[in-house]
């Protein structure tokens, strides 16, 4: 069966947008996967109370075969792939791979939530989002990306830089 999945990538460490490029890249290397459609690269102010340098942040359209919990663990492999060290929540790191939908699942795990539990009141994320899944209706809030960016309230600068 074909899933419809939606990546969140985010760099604030090293060379950012060669990180999320690299992500990319190995996204679509996962087994029976195909990059559809990617975002604009966004440079974006960070959000949370940790002081900390500068995003580069995208999203992807992904298909792929592979079930909810599987995709999430190849997530964190490829995470650990381009080199991240997981220490403290939220801290700057090399590369995050966050999974935004999973078609239309909700999934309540303790380390599983979809759709990601912050997307709808992120900037950083809706931005890159709208720009590939603009109708996409949110399964919980039923609204769609492009009126969750409209109502949004987070004031986070974000902006399109030129390179994918
Ligand atoms: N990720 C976070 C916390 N804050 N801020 C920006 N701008 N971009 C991110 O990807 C980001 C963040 C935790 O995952
Ligand atoms: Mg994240
Ligand atoms: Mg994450």
């Amino acid at each position: 069966m074909k899933n419809i999945a939606y990546i969140g990538i985010g760099s604030n460490l090293g060379d950012r947008g060669a990180n999320c490029k690299k992500a990319i890249g190995l996204l679509g290397e996962l087994k029976e996967t195909k990059v559809l459609a990617a975002s604009s690269f966004y440079e974006t102010e960070p959000v949370g109370r940790l002081k900390q340098g500068w995003f580069i942040n995208a999203a992807v359209k992904l298909e792929t075969t592979l079930p909810a919990r599987e995709l999430f663990t190849s997530l964190q492999r490829i995470e650990k792939q381009i080199g991240r060290q997981h220490s403290v929540k939220n801290a700057p790191r090399i590369i995050d791979l966050d999974l935004l939908f999973y078609n239309q699942e909700i999934i309540n795990q303790a380390e599983l939530r979809v759709p990601h539990p912050r997307l709808h009141s992120r900037r950083f994320v809706l931005t890159a989002l709208n720009e590939i899944a603009a109708k996409k209706v949110h399964p919980e809030l039923k609204l769609s990306t492009s009126q969750l960016l409209a109502r949004l309230k987070d004031k986070k600068i974000v902006r399109k830089i030129g390179v994918k």
